[in-house]
């Protein structure tokens, strides 16, 4: 890409602004400038965009898909800045006009398009596919609303609609010319042809346009650019409508609305005929885009496929993509079943993010008929084959043909479809792999074992260290040159400083500097003042129960209570920080914010607290939020349930820029424990292995602890008696936790979290030792660099060259 010196770039701007915005640099609002270099930035893309098409058509490369109902991508324009090459060059020139950089790029919407990790794993991957120099698309639906827009009104989550489109998206290009029918519905009827073979035609089905619309994935400074391209529901231009204006206008809005908006919710299934027809959307768009592209590309045989192409799925959510490429394989290309099975289940690939059996997607049969009958044959025919090929090659496991039934009970079980169709399977940390193998999957993995496989989640050190903590990345190439960028794992060379004084405290002054701008943050935003010198102590993630949030209040509320009992006992002084967005329709994580808002206003206001505990929540969280909290994190709050969380990956953001885990044996905290050692991380809590043993044998006791134990009493009382809110306002927590024998173990956990807190506290004290347990983190974090990851699939999985 092109590279520009300050006044060329100076130059390039001040014609940009004149040609799209008609203003001169000096009248030119925040807006403006952002538009302006957007476009100097579209510019480049689209040419290396281009450019990399060409190429690799030319070179027949072997391409990844990765299929994903979400991508999390917050701004681009920084790390396309960065990427491209450009961002000093433009920080320099907006410094010198007068400017501020950080307040022309918030001028960029936060794409919302995922509801978490999954989503942000995706976004992350796209970075790193193109990064490393692969070729590599994602497809995903281009939401007309993103994520909900979080506010808190006396303490309650409330909802507003992510209007993210609102202004014109800058990074985008509508595509029309590439738009490809999707169809819904009808009916199926089938002939038997001359040759024997069957001929399938559909009736009355209902066409959709999905229209395609690219966003140009940068790499770092290799000139490759890939595209994220979203699909948008419309009603195809020649579909007839019988009646008036007004029938169209509701038939359009019918149409448009399946790309309506993100379904916010990434824990549970959302049983909704609309969902489902997204899913089918997503693939089929991408499916029939990927063949024809192919086809007139490549000018190979549509057996050559899978050959050419991976299709990698996001969890289940496109998993009807296996029944898609068979039907456009057989119906439309005229294969025979078994060619066609050959190229699908050479082609997709699946990943597992959950074992948490509300988030397993099971759908009705009923529904699937619905939205696509052709699809629900040949679903039903992959079942019917299965099941017979269990029967007559795998004698003894007959009697589990059963469970492993691709539909049972008038239900279509998705991952079962996604792990016959693929011919790999991963999960996304080491641990959770083994618990798919040895538990959630056991019977396919018995089956099939060569399918499984690990791929443990990484973060782009781009985002998550280059531009989002500029200081510390600064420091890091002082220290150690620059050549960690394109080898994150080159962090380790930062162990010759661990014991240099001089390092060591500039990297605490780097620490405080990013506090000091995070305190700025909330006091703009909650007109909360907390203490830079206090720990911030960090919770921020989706809200859910598996994620212990309420673990988290309980132990406040036991500090709280310490210090009523004793007001002049001596604690170190600390902030904790929440952010985190419920599911509209999820009470109990709803009433948990309620909670952290009621002991906030207790806690932050009492006399004998005295400033030394202030509870802050950040309201809508999100990836922007995120990258002002991660830098300035000192304790990284890890403490789901252990075995629930099947990775995650803001461990790894905090771990990265010098926080602590404070956390439980569980996801990808396994890994970080083994790599720092356990010296510099705080583990608490049961093991896996404890909390599957109590799960197999009808849970563990919560009413004895409870009544046997005064700190755990004392803790949940607090929910009953008012001390944080009157008329029984907590009454729903205390008796979920009780009645439901407290399924996340909070009770069985809270003593020694508790401990492990009191312990990271009396570290903290230790101010050189807290800081070479930072160093170490930072070091080691190049082992989650998604670069690291996207290696390991691009070698194991996709076979890209
Ligand atoms: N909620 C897991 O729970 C994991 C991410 C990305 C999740 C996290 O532990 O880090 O995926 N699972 O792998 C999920 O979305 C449908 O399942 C998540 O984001």
């Amino acid at each position: 890409m092109k590279t520009y010196t300050k006044s060329e770039f100076r130059k390039v701007l001040e014609t940009k602004l004149m040609n799209k915005r008609t203003a001169t640099l000096e009248e030119s609002t925040d807006n403006d400038i952002f538009y302006a270099i957007c476009s100097i930035l579209k510019d480049e893309i689209n040419q290396a965009g281009v450019d990399t098409r060409h190429h690799n058509i030319e070179a027949k490369r072997r391409q990844i898909n990765y299929l994903s109902m979400e991508f999390l991508i917050g701004r681009l324009i920084e790390s396309n800045l960065l990427n491209a090459g450009l961002l000093d060059v433009c920080n320099e020139v907006l410094t010198e006009l007068g400017r501020d950089p950080k307040k022309i790029y918030s001028e960029e919407n936060d794409a919302g398009l995922g509801n978490g990790g999954l989503g942000r794993l995706a976004a992350c991957f796209l970075d790193s596919i193109a990064s490393l120099g692969y070729m590599g698309n994602g497809f995903g639906i281009r939401y007309r609303y993103g994520l909900f827009e979080q506010r808190i009104v006396n303490g309650t989550q409330i909802e507003l609609p992510d209007n993210w489109l609102q202004e014109v998206y800058p990074w985008e290009t509508r595509r029309i010319e590439e738009a490809v029918p999707v169809n819904f519905g009808g009916q199926v009827t089938s002939e038997v042809l001359e040759d024997g073979n069957l001929k399938f035609t559909y009736s009355n089905q209902e066409t959709v346009l999905a229209v395609p619309y690219d966003v140009g994935v940068v790499g770092y400074d290799n000139d490759n650019v890939n595209q994220l391209r979203l699909w948008s529901a419309e009603l195809p231009h020649d579909t007839i409508d019988h009646g008036d204006n007004k029938n169209r206008l509701e038939h359009m809005q019918s149409v448009e609305r399946i790309s309506g908006f993100l379904y916010p919710d990434d824990s549970t299934e959302e049983g909704r005929f609309l969902r489902l027809k997204q899913q089918y959307f997503l693939v089929s768009s991408t499916i029939q885009t990927l063949i024809n592209q192919f086809k007139e590309r490549y000018q190979l045989p549509v057996t050559d496929f899978h050959k050419y192409h991976c299709i990698q799925i996001n969890d289940t959510h496109p998993t009807f993509g296996i029944p898609e490429l068979m039907r456009i394989l057989m119906d439309e290309e005229g294969l025979g079943w078994d060619d066609a099975w050959h190229i699908t289940t050479h082609t997709f690939a699946y990943t597992n993010h959950t074992i948490m059996q509300e988030a397993l997607e099971k759908w009705p049969v009923y529904q699937v008929q619905n939205v696509n009958p052709r699809i629900f044959m040949i679903i039903n025919e992959i079942n019917e084959r299965f099941c017979k090929s269990v029967y007559e090659a795998h004698p003894e496991m007959r009697d589990k043909i059963g469970d492993l039934a691709v539909i049972s009970n008038n239900v279509v079980h998705m991952s079962k479809l996604a792990i016959v169709g693929s011919f790999s399977v991963n999960g996304v940390a080491a641990l959770h792999s083994e618990i798919i193998k040895d538990y959630t999957f056991n019977d396919f993995y018995k089956l099939t074992p060569e399918k499984f496989n690990n791929k443990t989640n990484g973060i782009t050190h781009r985002r998550w260290l280059m531009t989002s903590n500029p200081e510390l990345s600064n420091l890091i190439s002082d220290t150690i040159g620059n050549n960690w960028v394109k080898h994150p794992q080159e962090l380790t060379q930062l162990m010759h400083y661990y014991n240099d004084d001089a390092f060591l405290d500039r990297l605490a002054e780097v620490k405080l500097h990013n506090k000091k701008a995070l305190k700025e943050v909330i006091y703009n935003k909650t007109g909360i003042e907390v203490d830079e010198h206090s720990v911030f102590d960090v919770q921020v993630k989706r809200l859910h129960e598996y994620k212990r949030q309420l673990l988290n209040l309980l132990r406040i509320i036991y500090l709280y209570n310490e210090i009523k009992r004793k007001p002049s006992i001596k604690i170190q002084p600390i902030t904790f920080i929440f952010g985190a967005k419920a599911a509209p329709g999820y009470h109990i994580a709803k009433e948990v914010i309620k909670l952290i808002h009621a002991v906030a206003n207790v806690v932050n206001n009492d006399t004998d607290v005295d400033n030394r505990i202030k509870v802050v929540f950040l309201e809508n969280y999100n990836v922007t939020l995120a990258e002002d909290i991660m830098p300035a994190a000192e304790i990284s709050e890890q403490i789901s349930t252990a075995s629930m969380e099947a990775s995650g990956t803001g461990n790894m953001k905090m771990m990265m820029n010098g926080a602590i885990t404070l956390g439980t044996m569980d996801g990808a905290n396994v890994e970080i424990a083994e790599l720092v050692g356990k010296e510099n991380i705080f583990i608490f809590g049961l093991s896996s292995e404890e909390v599957i043993n109590y799960q197999l044998n009808g849970g563990y006791r919560a009413e004895d602890i409870y009544k046997t134990d005064s700190r755990v009493k004392n803790a949940m009382d607090a929910l009953i008696n008012e001390q944080f809110g009157r008329n029984y306002a907590f009454n729903d927590l205390y008796y979920h936790v009780l009645t439901n024998n407290d399924p996340y173990f909070l009770l069985k956990d809270f003593n020694s979290y508790v401990d492990i807190h009191l312990t990271a506290m009396a570290t903290y004290q230790d101010k050189r030792k807290w800081n070479q347990m930072s160093l170490t983190n930072i070091m080691k974090s190049g082992q989650f660099s998604s670069d690291r990851t996207i290696q390991q699939y691009a070698t194991d999985i996709w076979k890209l060259n």
